[in-house]
């Protein structure tokens, strides 16, 4: 029997029931209960949230404070350095991008460092697994392709792309990328970014005592900063990923706790980096390696992803996934997790006391993410095969020593994934003539009334999922494509929505298009740094043309439903600065009825951007998308379309001839 952990108060009494729409979960917190053991939901319980922190309207930006505002007294108070509620606000929010936008930039970083030293010879564990995605986006920033051979291609792409992160004048290779209008938008308001290294450098120095202290221009910085991260150093995480190991396309793959295997040799690997993901299928599939697991009685290695890591591998591979962040805890509650790995990013520290109870070994991989009392063990790109064999030799003295009683739930869920910017193209527009025109003819014909963006964390704030379904279920239902991201894919996958039945529960427009083309009404790109994907994607349906002039034309929004993250904040203002309509659920850290609010919330579009939006209750959210998608529509003329979107025979023949 597990040993009761010891808190220093008991925990507040968690109602499964309304804490998870997640079975698998519920299922493993009942057991926790059971077992004596806590998790982030049951601390979630017991820790009432701060209210002057959760308005961000809290400074201790110097030892003068801390100093506390909010609503009631917002103008007629200030810090003791004489800030305003809204500088406060303003310079909280902007940290929130600074650090977002440094954990991102820095994952793409890493992976650009990853493809200078396969392109020099020194890694021999990868290769350019995809080099017709190497010459697109050479070829999308100007470099010569023609007739050069690769590796030339991919050295001067290297010396490009390192200045996404370093160049401390001009503008970020990536700025090609964007239509000409949202670009001009961008120069008037001096938000092109510089490199990233330059951009967060900039706004943290903002933030300091006594410098930036005019909302609006911690915005503009905060803008820039953000799109240093959208355009820069996610963009790049994203497309060296897919040349180093392969652009996603459509993958049949399962879901859920129930990918793991009581018989076998049970390894998760938690995180966002990919290549540790890619090292542990080497070393899973090693006869040697595979001998020892069936030596000690395994019937073989079972490697599943987690968090944005496990859906990276999912699109590209179709490797088992077994849950969102909120599950991160709940797996270990199996008892049939014989080791974890992590690398950065959303690694709770939780999980280090989860471990310890069910047995589970427990390693950090990366020297940024280390956890006070858990083994360390480095993974080095160099040395690729060295920290995955070591995971997995110790995954399998766990096994041969199981102690722990198992409890699988018995829940998985099958679906598509791995649809890339790439992939739309090709799967709507066909192989030899791959387009957007068929997705934009049929947003203006009005079978597809828009797209949205639903991405996102998990936060035990609100019911695990169920915010993100229930507004998916209301886009669909009301014609408007979903595209997804992060922990916000897994939740749907688990819920059924990724494959192409599922289109039965669209509007007649989007599940007659479904039908045709043979997809699901809602389409997953990846981890949530390849958010990038829905970018390239809005800037694509510009390109093709008859949606407007810039990105802010476009009869698309975005939305994190149940966001956590400072990352999430971070992708959220290069959305809004790239010109989407962008609503967050759970709560939103600012101060009501402040300048600052409505700088966020209204200002921010009259100015040419996006705007931010909010509502914690999703079918609230969805209507708030759907009268924006329809203001969007009204303003190209093609409001009038959607009255006449049922097919007769010649339109269904030219959508399938597309
Ligand atoms: Fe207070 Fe100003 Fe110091 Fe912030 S910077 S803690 S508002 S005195
Ligand atoms: S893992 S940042 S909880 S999406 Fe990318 Fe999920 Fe949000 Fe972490």
């Amino acid at each position: 029997m597990v040993e009761k952990i010891k808190t220093e108060k008991e925990p507040k009494a968690l109602d499964i029931k309304n804490a998870t729409s997640c079975d698998a979960t519920a299922q493993m917190l009942a057991k926790a209960e059971k077992d004596g053991v806590e998790t982030a939901f049951h601390r979630a319980a017991a820790m009432r949230p701060c209210p002057i922190g959760a308005d961000s309207a809290c400074c201790k930006h110097c030892s003068m404070g801390p100093c506390r505002l909010n609503s009631k007294d917002s103008y007629g108070k200030v810090g003791v350095c004489g800030a305003t509620i809204d500088t406060i606000m303003a310079r909280n929010f902007a940290r929130m991008i600074a650090c977002g936008g440094a954990a991102h930039t820095d994952h793409g970083m890493n992976m650009l460092n990853l493809f200078r030293e396969v392109i020099n010879g020194n890694i021999k564990d990868y290769s350019i697994k995809d080099p017709i995605k190497l010459q697109e986006v050479a070829n999308s920033i100007g470099i010569e392709v023609e007739d050069r051979d690769i590796k030339e291609i991919a050295t001067d792409l290297y010396k490009e792309l390192e200045r996404t992160y370093t160049q401390v004048e001009g503008e970020i290779p990536f700025a090609k990328r964007v239509p000409e209008k949202t670009l001009e938008t961008w120069r008037k308001h001096g938000v092109v970014p510089r490199g990233a290294m330059r951009e967060i450098m900039d706004l943290s120095h903002r933030t300091h005592m006594g410098v930036d202290q005019d909302y609006k221009n911690l915005m503009t910085q905060c803008s820039r900063t953000a799109l240093a991260d959208g355009w820069g150093g996610s963009m790049v995480a994203t497309e060296i990923s897919d040349i180093l190991f392969g652009t996603p396309t459509p993958v049949k793959a399962e879901v859920n706790m129930g990918c793991l295997k009581e018989d076998e040799v049970n390894i998760i690997i938690h995180g966002h980096e990919p290549n540790l993901l890619e090292s542990m299928v080497d070393s899973v599939s090693d006869p040697i390696l595979i001998q020892a697991a069936k030596d000690a009685g395994a019937a073989g290695i079972n490697l599943v992803g987690m968090c944005c890591s496990g859906t990276d591998m999912l699109s590209r591979h179709g490797l088992p996934h077994v849950g969102n962040f909120m599950s991160t805890e709940a797996v270990l509650v199996t008892g049939a997790v014989d080791a974890m790995g992590v690398d950065v990013q959303c690694i709770k520290q939780g999980l280090a006391t989860v471990a310890e109870c069910y047995d589970t070994k427990l390693f950090t991989t990366n020297p940024r993410c280390r956890i006070e009392g858990v083994e360390h063990i480095e993974f080095d790109e160099h040395d690729a095969r060295k920290c995955p064999d070591a995971i997995v030799e110790n995954a399998i003295i766990r096994f041969k020593n199981r102690k722990m009683p198992i409890e699988i739930p018995n829940i998985k869920n099958t679906g598509i994934h791995g649809f890339s910017h790439e992939y739309i193209n090709y799967m709507l527009g066909g192989t030899f003539r791959g387009s957007y025109t068929p997705l934009n003819d049929n947003i203006i014909n009005g079978r597809i009334r828009g797209v949205a963006g639903v991405v996102g964390c998990n936060n035990p704030r609100v019911k695990q999922d169920w915010v993100h379904v229930e507004l998916v279920k209301e886009l669909i239902r009301n014609d408007v494509l979903v595209i997804q991201t992060g922990c916000s894919q897994l939740a749907l996958a688990k819920a059924g929505f990724y494959t192409p039945e599922a289109a039965h529960l669209a509007g007649d427009g989007l599940r007659e298009v479904c039908e045709t083309v043979g997809m699901p009404p809602v389409l997953g790109l990846g981890p949530c740094v390849d958010n990038s994907r829905i970018l390239i994607a809005c800037a694509e349906m510009v390109k093709t043309g008859g949606l407007g002039d810039s990105i802010a034309d476009l009869p698309v929004a975005g939305a994190a439903p149940e966001w956590m993250s400072e990352k999430a904040i971070c992708i959220g203002q290069y959305f809004v600065a790239s010109g989407v309509y962008t609503v967050f659920g759970v709560t939103f850290p600012i101060v009501k009825d402040t300048k600052f609010e409505k700088y966020l919330f209204e200002d921010l579009e009259e100015m040419g951007f996006g705007k931010w939006g909010f509502s914690a209750d999703p079918h609230e959210m969805a209507q708030m998308i759907i009268k924006h998608i329809d203001k969007k529509r009204k303003a190209l003329g093609i409001d009038k379309s959607r009255e006449r979107v049922l097919m007769d025979m010649s339109d269904r023949q030219k959508l399938e001839a597309a």
